[in-house]
């Protein structure tokens, strides 16, 4: 199977979605529509989404029986991103391969973007209880990970022990709560809810988790090769920044060449999570290589 293919498909159907769900940019009030908008269409993967319907397929589902979820998490995923680039936290410029949300239209409507998406999100969430062929009793149980995933107990613990290691020197066990929550976590539970959607079996909910969860650390761990060697247009930000804000990373502790060989070991170990799925497992085997191996 081609990957490239499948993602594009995939991306397609997921900015059409998106372009559907979200508030015109004509909707009053405007400024706050656009901004949204703006942080959303900038460009991005659509990882998180891709992985929802990934999951949901490789348990016997389609693509749109999960779209609304999908679509949420990535404006969550999108929210954080918004967030992360305030003046407050990163003070960063680029996103995207754009100005930042703050740069175009001022940090109180970023700030604002930042919640009206995060809100919107769990609409969108509650909203995939209208396609009839899911698994309705799972969508309290969706809505309330999603909730754990991104809470202090997830992505926001991993961002405020990041900001609070910035210049500190700091020891693996730190590092990895640091990255299995900041980014591991929405990468994880997109995996895990793509299946419970679908009523797929415990074994298979849980394999599709603990796939998520070591990708989820490959992929942070990657993102800070990146930042280190990587091209700032493919990236669409800037690079050195990390170093620049003494920032507690994987090169930092461990050097470029063993961050790159453990991420490669976490990729194999995914990968066996996904034997139980034998031929079926193929695009998500496949996705777990393009983790180490991306450039942007
Ligand atoms: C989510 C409730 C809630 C709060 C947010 C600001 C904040 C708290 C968290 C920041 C988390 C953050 C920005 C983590 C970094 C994750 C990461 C590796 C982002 C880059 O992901 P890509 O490469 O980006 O998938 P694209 O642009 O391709 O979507």
């Amino acid at each position: 199977m081609d990957l490239k293919k499948y993602l594009d498909q995939k991306r397609e159907i997921i900015d059409e979605a998106l372009n559907q769900y979200l508030p015109l940019e004509t909707e009053y009030p405007q400024t706050i529509h656009e901004a949204m908008r703006y942080s959303v269409f900038a460009g991005g993967k659509r990882l998180r989404p891709i992985l929802v319907i990934a999951a949901a397929e490789v348990v016997g589902g389609r693509a749109e029986e999960v779209l609304p979820t999908a679509c949420g998490i990535e404006l969550i995923h999108t929210f954080s991103l918004i967030h992360d680039d305030l003046p407050a936290i990163d003070n960063d410029d680029y996103r995207r391969g754009k100005l930042t949300c703050h740069k175009v239209f001022g940090e109180d409507m970023a700030i604002l973007a930042g919640d009206g998406l995060l809100t919107h999100a769990f609409q969108m969430l509650a909203q995939n209880s209208e396609i009839k062929t899911i698994n309705k009793q799972a969508m309290p149980l969706v809505i309330k990970e999603v909730a754990g995933a991104i809470g202090t107990l997830g992505l926001i613990g991993g961002q405020v022990v990041d900001i609070q290691s910035e210049g500190k020197e700091i020891d693996l066990p730190r590092l990895e709560y640091i990255h299995t929550h900041k980014t591991g976590a929405l990468i994880a539970i997109s995996l895990k809810v793509g299946a419970m959607l679908m009523d797929a079996q415990e074994e298979e909910i849980e394999a599709l988790f603990q796939y998520g969860k070591l990708i989820g650390l490959a992929f942070q761990i990657v993102d800070d090769i990146l930042n280190v060697e990587g091209d700032e247009v493919q990236l669409g930000k800037p690079v050195g920044s990390d170093l620049r804000q003494k920032k507690a990373t994987y090169p930092a502790l461990f050097g470029i060449e063993e961050s790159r060989q453990k991420a490669r070991r976490l990729i194999e170990e995914a990968k066996k999570e996904l034997e139980i799925f034998g031929e079926k497992g193929e695009i998500l085997r496949l996705l777990a290589d393009f983790i180490v191996e991306r450039t942007f």
